[in-house]
């Protein structure tokens, strides 16, 4: 279980090479995605839910080919298929479209979510999730906070205030199969009297900076990948917020637990009790 409360500058953030690049690189990538063709070229992957665009495929080869002029030596895992082995140890996690399904219908809450880990141990250095439609840009560096930039102007980021899991507004998240969907509703069913209310925004990376920004007051969701919270993840607890596993295990696929320091035990008690991390 990890957190780490900081406050920050935000010139000594932005100055931070690997970050500013990350912004740079997530700034191209978005205005890339704004600009949508009248086909978007839609297939399916893992299941007919599960759905990849064009664009999606557009974005990532583009942040790829941005990485590697920049970047020649770092390994980059991208959801669409990039896999580069590197040899200075940096790893880029990278999801050109995170939140692809809100993308296709319009939803505005999609992101651009580009995040750089220390391959030995797993550590997120930096962080950028970008929310084109919303021009916002939410930003960390270890140890140096959080922040997002709205149309142009920086807020430091923190979690929320809120002590009672009762009075907590709960992100979470549903996977593409029917029998993963099945197993969280059950869960659902369960967590869903204890909260305040529930929200499915369609983003784990926009979910984990509304944690971060104190807009949610926690966030849960089995199934999702390395790419999906490589950058949020950081992002929410630069900005104070705890996360974990279930059983006191890491964050993984099989769950992730992101919440204000004040509710995040009841809400791992919760999911714990309902065996969360399995179907
Ligand atoms: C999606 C998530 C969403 C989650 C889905 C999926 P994609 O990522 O961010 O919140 O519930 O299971 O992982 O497929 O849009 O990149």
């Amino acid at each position: 279980m990890t957190s780490q409360p900081k406050h920050s500058s935000f010139d000594a953030l932005i100055a931070e090479p690997n970050l500013a690049l990350a912004m740079q690189i997530a700034s191209g990538t978005g205005k890339l995605l704004l600009d949508r063709p009248d086909d978007l070229g839609v297939t399916t992957k893992s299941t007919a839910t599960d759905v990849v665009t064009l664009m999606d495929q557009a974005a990532e080869a583009f942040i790829v080919s941005e990485l590697g002029k920049h970047r020649p030596n770092d390994a980059i895992l991208g959801e669409e298929g990039a896999n580069q082995v590197g040899t200075s140890g940096l790893q880029w996690v990278i999801d050109p479209i995170d939140g692809t399904v809100n993308y296709l219908h319009k939803v505005p809450h999609w992101c651009v979510s580009i995040g750089l880990m220390e391959e030995s141990s797993g550590l997120a250095l930096a962080g950028v999730v970008y929310v084109p439609v919303l021009d916002q840009m939410y930003i960390s560096s270890r140890g140096l906070g959080a922040w997002v930039v709205e149309a142009g102007v920086p807020r430091e980021l923190k979690v929320s205030g809120c002590t009672e899991l009762s009075q907590a507004l709960m992100g979470t998240g549903f996977g593409y199969s029917s029998s993963r969907r099945a197993s969280q509703a059950r869960v659902l069913q369960e967590v869903l009297p204890k909260v305040a209310d529930i929200r499915r925004l369609g983003s784990c990376a926009v979910d984990l900076c509304l944690v971060a920004d104190g807009v949610l007051d926690g966030y849960y969701e089995r199934g999702v990948n390395a790419w999906d919270h490589a950058a949020g993840e950081l992002i929410a607890r630069e900005a104070g917020a705890v996360s974990s596993g279930l059983f006191g295990n890491p964050i993984g696929n099989d769950m992730i637990v992101v919440a204000n320091p004040a509710i995040h035990g009841d809400l791992v008690a919760i999911l714990e009790a309902n065996q969360a991390d399995q179907d």
